[in-house]
């Protein structure tokens, strides 16, 4: 009821709309409009309540808006309530804070970060308006061993609403990031929190550079944007629903059959690594290595230089090819 209420507001555009005529058009009481009306200002979306006249929905100052999201996306879980905000240090950070209360599927935007984060501790530049900062809270009933297939998961979804959109040779560079042309377009931080084995929820936290024209120095050498890479501007609303749509759908196939199967075939197909001499970094140890595949349960399959095979199945390193970042 509440987004169908939302819809509503949302086509009245900036025109009141009546407690009553609500109530008629949705087949409810004006009191169950009323108070589902109180959840959605809960929720964020900002609405006007006035006396005699009804409600009118108040367009938000932020370029990706909340209510304009919602009404719009079509999943039936992954991003059904998003949390838009204009600023804020992490959207992982802030997932983390409320994953407890908030339900399975949230998701949280973030139109600038301003301490957004990589792995073990680097920084992720998030500037205002440029790119997709966002993080989804998921609650799977799984082993904490199975947290980073969500990586490949989240990774596929961008890789392939790339594809689909913006007509670039989007690639994954295993484990946690989208590359085009050898540069990295795209980010994934998956972090959990949990006991014994058992966890108590996921963040998945995904960052996408889509209109940045021009990176830092340190940066420029590694880094690009769809903006650079097609040179046109997708939106960043359509590549987010996109995304949210993949990633609901490869997610419900991952629980259904509790494996990556159907997914596997696509990571190898658009694996930047597979083939190639890479250098795998562990800490301060570095090994050569030839990357063979992507196994059925979403790992690297490495070949080292003494011809022994190996299975990578953990985040917790970095691959590099041996000429530069990729
Ligand atoms: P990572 O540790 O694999 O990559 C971090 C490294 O990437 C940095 O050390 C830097 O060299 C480079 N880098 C930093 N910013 C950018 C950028 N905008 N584009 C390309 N390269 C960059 C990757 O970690 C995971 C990043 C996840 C980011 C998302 S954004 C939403 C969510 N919130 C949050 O704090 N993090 C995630």
């Amino acid at each position: 009821m509440k987004k169908q209420i939302l819809k509503e507001l949302y086509k009245a555009k900036d025109e009141y709309i009546s407690g009553g005529r609500l109530s008629t058009k949705l087949g409810v009481s004006r009191n169950a409009i009323w108070k589902n009306i109180v959840n959605l200002k809960k929720e964020g979306h900002i609405i006007e309540s006035a006396r005699n006249r009804g409600y009118r929905l108040l367009s938000s100052d932020l370029e990706i808006s909340q209510t304009d999201l919602q009404v719009s996306i079509g999943t039936k879980k992954i991003g059904k309530k998003i949390l838009c905000f204009d600023e804020i240090d992490s959207t992982n950070n802030y997932a983390k804070k409320i994953a407890c209360k908030e339900e399975h599927g949230t998701v949280i935007i973030a139109e600038r970060q301003t301490a957004g984060r990589g792995r073990r501790g680097r920084e992720w530049v998030s500037p205002r308006n440029e790119g997709l900062w966002m993080s989804i809270i998921l609650k799977p009933a799984i082993p904490s061993s199975e947290a980073s297939k969500l990586t490949q998961i989240a990774a596929l979804s961008v890789c392939n609403a790339i594809r689909e959109l913006c007509k670039c040779e989007a690639l994954i560079k295993w484990p946690n990031d989208i590359v085009i042309n050898g540069k990295k377009i795209c980010g994934i931080l998956t972090e959990m929190t949990g006991e014994l084995g058992e966890m108590s929820f996921i963040i998945v936290g995904i960052g996408i550079n889509i209109k940045t024209r021009e990176f830092t120095e340190d940066l420029s050498a590694i880094a690009t944007s769809i903006l650079i890479e097609s040179k046109t501007e997708v939106s960043r609303k359509e590549l987010f629903l996109k995304i949210m749509e993949k990633f609901e759908k490869y997610y419900e196939s991952f629980i259904e059959n509790v494996s990556l199967e159907s997914i596997v075939p696509e990571l190898r197909k658009y694996s930047a690594l597979v083939g190639k001499e890479i250098i795998v970094v562990r800490g301060n140890k570095e090994i050569y290595a030839r990357a063979k595949d992507i196994t059925s349960e979403g790992e690297l399959l490495i070949e080292t230089s003494d011809g022994g095979k190996k299975v990578l199945n953990s985040g917790e390193v970095s691959i590099r090819r041996k000429s530069g970042y990729l």
